[in-house]
């Protein structure tokens, strides 16, 4: 055995189903790592579980009305079959209600606390005295003092994005009983941070490899100086604070769920039947602690879960954090409350894992956002899984089982090309390696396609096809090169799409494949082979859109079920408000602007005269419809061409929240000002 890693990745809050967006960021790379190590032959244990604590679960909870038990119960078995369908090979997947988690973490509170670490203090918190409790700040809601918007949360303005704190809402309101909040005097115990300001410095300066984002962020953190934290709140649901005169109080969420990682992998051991087993992993020198998580938890795992550690103490620290950025979606921003997200169990039902885990890891947000996208998918899976890796297997096998007897054929004299072809297994090999162990994986993916893409080129070239009939020698020699290649792929692509390599495996007869086996000659002649299948068949368009439409539908169905209020602009003086002329008009026609799907040109009587005036609404309006209707215009706006006709003015419209359009109407005889 090699080196013994421990790898983890970010527990995933029990409250929702698993998206594209977690698997790009802690899931997917962390398997690939893993599958990886394993194949090597190295020591490593992949450790995750469910985050079953914190606010996000009392929310999800209060908004369906049941039980944060509920929630958790539901999610927990939920995404941990998901990530099973999926292929993602934890050792262990815990949960942090467990009760080796609730010891494991109060162990931690307990004996930090008797080492001094914390400090108490006291301080004022929203209270609502109604519901009699402290409210976290996303139980607070009020007006955004940026951007006007009504229901801004505590510690964020979902509309602008800017971060709050209660204090800055204008007319708070809780979210418990909607009564105004009051402040309460309460007391907390606090990590002060700024105590391990030199260790984390001294420990940060010794790490390796790190990803540039990563520690930039860090470094950020540690020169803006480190203020201390609260390790507790005034809750119910949590793990209970474990030391006396603190009723009513629990551990805040990220004070527990890091140690979540421990307490499962403590869970992993004993299920093995050697429950010591867990401190081989936390507590030697020799191992490396990879924590596999996304961007916005950076802070807790190098900073303020290290600082634990370290007060511990005979804790490892982590080895590596390579954290991903965020993916976006069909160029938008991930949004679950919105419905702009593809679900994992929904994908599953569609898919085979091995597309998806394929296409996202050629387009992981390593180093900055990156998009996803239906085409994105379509095209990978057509031109690079489809016509290049399963092609090359594809002709290969079908070859040699059709015309050597399903077996790998003799390699003759090897000329420059076979051994040209062959060199890149080796070489490709060792850059692979590198990447892997980098976690650069888009590249160490890209790099394995080039082998795939060798693979074709000589096939093509060397034409066996044609050699079968003039030189069967030849002919052998070629397709053994081949056979060797699809061997090498097999062993190459295994972190990446398991599925499919373990077809491949049994299709050569591979019974176990390792990384190190991975040479020019894997195969001895003779060896059977199986007729190849088509390993990815190609998505057509009706498939993909298909997908495009559902994630549309998501939307509108969450939209106009969930509306979000747009906010209320800044403010104008009078002044500004007369300056507008409003006039009662009544449609006389409505016709379809050729080439535009949007637009529409309207004729408007508004008594004084006729105006025509063009507006965005074919996809909400029927031309035929719209004659007789009568509307306000804004009747001073200078006129503006669109699609080359002058627009003299505007219709006024509202929007739903839903999304549909409104004329505003009057009774008025036309040409009426609106004031
Ligand atoms: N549950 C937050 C998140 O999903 C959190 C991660 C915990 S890792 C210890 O972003
Ligand atoms: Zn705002």
């Amino acid at each position: 055995m090699g080196k013994r890693t421990l790898v983890t990745s970010a527990l995933p809050y029990a409250n929702g189903p698993i998206h594209l967006g977690h698997l790009a960021g802690a899931y997917l790379p962390a398997d690939f790592y893993v599958r990886y190590k394993r194949m090597r032959n190295e020591d490593v244990v992949f450790i995750c579980g469910s985050d079953e604590h914190g606010v996000p679960i009392t929310i999800a909870a209060d908004k369906e009305g049941v039980k944060p038990q509920d929630i958790v119960d539901r999610f927990h078995e939920m995404n941990k079959k998901t990530f099973e369908e999926f292929g993602i090979s934890f050792d262990y997947f815990g949960r942090t209600s467990s009760p080796v988690h609730h010891e494991t973490s109060q162990d931690f509170f307990r004996v930090l606390n008797e080492k001094g670490v914390f400090r108490k203090k006291s301080e004022t918190q929203l209270y609502d005295e109604k519901a009699d409790m402290f409210l976290p700040d996303r139980y607070v809601k009020g007006t955004c003092p940026h951007c006007n918007y009504a229901e801004a949360f505590g510690d964020q303005c979902e509309k602008c994005g800017t971060s709050l704190s209660p204090s800055d809402l204008i007319e708070p309101r809780s979210m418990v009983t909607g009564d105004k909040p009051v402040y309460k005097k309460t007391e907390h115990w606090f990590l002060p941070l700024g105590d391990f300001q030199n260790d984390l410095q001294t420990w940060l300066d010794k790490t390796e490899n790190w990803k540039p984002n990563v520690m930039g962020q860090v470094k950020s953190w540690l020169t803006q100086g480190l203020g201390d934290r609260a390790v507790t709140r005034d809750l119910t649901w949590g793990v209970p604070v474990p030391v006396d005169g603190s009723e009513g109080k629990v551990l805040y969420v990220w004070f527990d769920a890091p140690i979540g990682y421990i307490s499962a992998t403590k869970e992993w051991a004993l299920q093995k039947g050697n429950p010591d087993l867990w401190e081989k992993y936390w507590r030697d020198k020799d191992t490396d602690l990879i924590h596999f998580i996304g961007k916005d938890n950076i802070v807790f795992h190098c900073i303020m879960f290290p600082a634990v550690l370290m007060s511990y103490d005979g804790y490892i620290l982590p080895k590596n954090v390579p954290a991903n950025e965020f993916l976006n979606l069909e160029g938008q921003k991930l949004s679950t409350s919105r419905g702009w997200a593809v679900w994992l169990q929904e994908y599953l039902k569609d898919f085979e894992p091995d597309l998806l885990r394929y296409v996202l890891g050629t387009g992981l947000p390593e180093t900055k956002d990156a998009d996803f996208s239906w085409k994105y998918f379509q095209d990978h899976v057509n031109g690079e899984l489809a016509d290049i890796f399963g092609n090359f297997a594809f002709r290969t096998l079908s070859f040699t089982s059709r015309y050597f007897d399903n077996k790998v054929p003799k390699a003759g004299k090897l000329s420059d090309e076979d051994r040209l072809a062959l060199g890149e297994i080796e070489r490709l090999k060792k850059e692979i390696e590198t990447l892997y162990e980098t976690f650069r994986f888009r590249e160490a993916i890209q790099k394995s396609m080039s082998l795939a893409r060798a693979g074709n080129k000589y096939f093509t070239e060397m034409e066996p096809w044609r050699l079968r009939k003039e030189d069967p020698e030849r002919c052998g020699t070629v397709l053994n090169v081949c056979c060797q290649i699809t061997a090498a792929l097999s062993v190459l692509f295994a972190p990446i799409i398991p599925g499919a390599c373990e077809k491949l495996h049994k299709a050569l007869n591979i019974r176990q494949a390792s990384w190190d086996d991975i040479t020019d000659h894997i195969l001895t002649a003779g060896s059977p082979v199986d007729k190849g299948e088509i390993l990815f068949n190609k998505l057509d368009d009706e498939t993909i859109n298909a997908q495009r439409e559902k994630l549309e539908e998501q939307t509108r169905i969450r939209e106009a079920s969930n509306p979000v209020p747009e906010p209320i602009k800044n403010t104008i003086s009078f002044e500004d408000f007369v300056k507008l002329d409003l006039r009662v008009g009544e449609i006389l026609t409505a016709e379809q602007v050729p080439k535009s799907d949007k637009l529409l040109k309207i004729t408007v009587d508004i008594g004084v005269e006729t105006r025509t005036i063009m507006a965005g609404i074919a996809q909400h309006a029927d031309p035929k419809d719209l004659p007789g209707k009568k509307v306000t215009v804004v009747a001073n706006l200078k006129p503006r061409k669109m699609m080359g006709i002058p627009s003299e003015g505007m219709i006024l419209m509202a929007e739903t929240p839903g999304g549909e359009f409104r004329f505003i109407t009057s009774d008025a005889d036309n040409g009426s000002v609106v004031a």
